[in-house]
């Protein structure tokens, strides 16, 4: 039996959350279309949607709420969240706004033209969506690894650096504006990128003078990972790997609903003032004043003091250690996932759970409505639901890998809770053979996945 650290934390404000009943479940999803995003959180015991926003504030964030200065401009938790971004990160601008995606909107709108290619060892949906909104060219470069769902290899989130190189002398720099490292790699299970990996991209930006910067929204796990895998950094502190990784990049787009732990938050942080002069003036269009971009004052705060918190390593021994807690149960269940865990979710292999599933009856999909149904856990399907229609064919853009994402909360759920996961995984997985498809029977367009509707073969 592995050692798993316990929570370096004690539990000061429960909430409690209710256990349906199998049938109710099975009506419930029925009447929500089977599609897991259209139930109530009341419905579900344990939601493992996304790790997103979703986490527990500690004592210290919320005792900073109350410290809130909510003045329209230059209110003081500005300057303590700018403090913060430059002695943990290093820039030494930034700009904030409501969340991630509205950080990518303002780099983005500052930096791409129509047609340009923008790398990225993997885009997640909502960059790939802001790249195209600008009518770019969103370019996935990650390793051949990442696909390989049973390669125990360390870095699976690394970029392709022949590939990168060999691109950007394919098409020219003049058609990429900048270059992005998503850190740890969401659509690519969770998976870390080595300092080395950061540094050999970081490399090619400087020799093509294209700009390098990273998708920061879980950088302290990407460290922590650094620090237990990558040879030469044992004895670094999660504070000076940080510092090292941001070293190499020109800015950073952040989703403080991941590592900075807070329920709404984000921000764009640069090195180059032109550009942050530029970005303040779009951030009014978008998000407001520069000051509190889209944000309260209570807000800045909340990020600062998680900025702090989620670069303990005892705070990442346990979050790392529960995912890892998980992934290793189900390992010895025989339950085929993306190995080697990651550091925000468990990726349930669909197609090796459920192999008498087609891929065009959404085998992801069918499995994260069994395990509702069977033990009131929500994950999420990434897979053909999420990837959507090709749009010159019309017929689904089949993705490489059909999963089912198991997003664990930052201190939020008990490793009890994760046992609960596994157990009812365990019962799926011996009626797996009876387990029917899905046909969809309303779509829309655009962002299919949120709303569609489905019925049972
Ligand atoms: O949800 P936002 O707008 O605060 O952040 C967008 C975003 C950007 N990059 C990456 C790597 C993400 O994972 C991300 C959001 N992820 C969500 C919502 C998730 O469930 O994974």
């Amino acid at each position: 039996m592995n050692y798993f650290p316990a929570e370096p934390f004690r539990i000061k404000v429960v909430e409690p959350i209710k256990m349906t009943t199998k049938e109710e479940r099975a009506e419930l999803v029925r009447e929500a279309g089977f599609n897991l995003f259209s139930l109530k959180s009341s419905e579900v015991y344990i939601d493992l949607l996304t790790d997103s926003g979703t986490g527990a504030m500690s004592d210290y964030q919320w005792a900073g709420m109350m410290l809130g200065d909510e003045s329209y401009a230059g209110s003081k938790n500005y300057y303590n969240l700018e403090k913060a971004i430059k002695n943990i990160l290093g820039f030494p601008y930034f700009v904030p706004t409501h969340q991630g995606r509205a950080a990518e909107n303002l780099l983005l709108s500052l930096l791409v033209n129509e047609n340009d290619y923008i790398p990225n060892n993997m885009h997640f949906d909502t960059t790939k969506a802001h790249v195209l909104h600008k009518k770019g060219i969103p370019v996935d470069l990650v390793i051949d690894e990442a696909y390989d769902p049973t390669n125990n290899y360390p870095f699976k989130g690394n970029m392709d650096l022949t590939k990168l190189e060999n691109f950007i002398l394919d098409k020219g720099t003049d058609v990429i504006p900048l270059i992005i490292l998503t850190i740890t790699c969401n659509s690519g299970g969770g998976q870390p990128v080595s300092m080395e990996n950061i540094k050999g991209v970081s490399d090619i930006a400087k020799k093509y003078k294209i700009p390098f910067y990273i998708d920061a929204c879980r950088f302290s796990e990407n460290a922590f990972f650094i620090k237990t895998r990558e040879p030469g950094y044992e004895k670094k502190s999660i504070k000076e790997i940080v510092k090292e990784t941001f070293s190499y990049a020109d800015g950073c787009t952040m989703s403080a609903k991941k590592d900075a732990i807070v329920n709404i938050g984000g921000y764009l942080a640069l090195r180059d003032k032109d550009l942050h002069q530029k970005a303040s003036s779009l951030a009014v269009l978008f998000e407001g004043f520069p000051t509190y971009g889209g944000l309260a004052g209570r807000d800045l705060e909340a990020i600062a003091r998680g900025l702090e918190e989620v670069t303990e390593e005892s705070y990442l021994n346990y979050r790392i250690g529960q995912v890892k807690y998980l992934g290793d149960k189900l390992i010895e269940a025989g339950i085929p996932i993306i190995e080697p865990p990651g550091g925000h979710a468990i990726y349930i292999d669909a197609s090796r759970f459920l192999p008498n599933i087609p891929q065009k009856e959404f085998p992801a999909q069918a499995l994260g409505v069994e395990l509702y149904i069977e033990s009131g856990v929500r994950g999420v399907e990434i897979g053909t639901v999420l990837a959507g229609r090709d749009p010159r064919t019309g017929d689904h853009d089949y993705p490489k890998l059909e999963l089912l994402r198991l997003t664990i909360p930052r201190r939020v759920y008990t490793n009890n809770h994760m046992d609960v996961v596994v157990e009812g995984l365990k019962k799926i997985y011996q009626r797996k053979d009876k387990i029917s498809g899905l046909e969809i029977t309303y779509e829309s367009d655009i962002l299919r996945h949120f709303t569609a509707k489905f019925k049972k073969i």
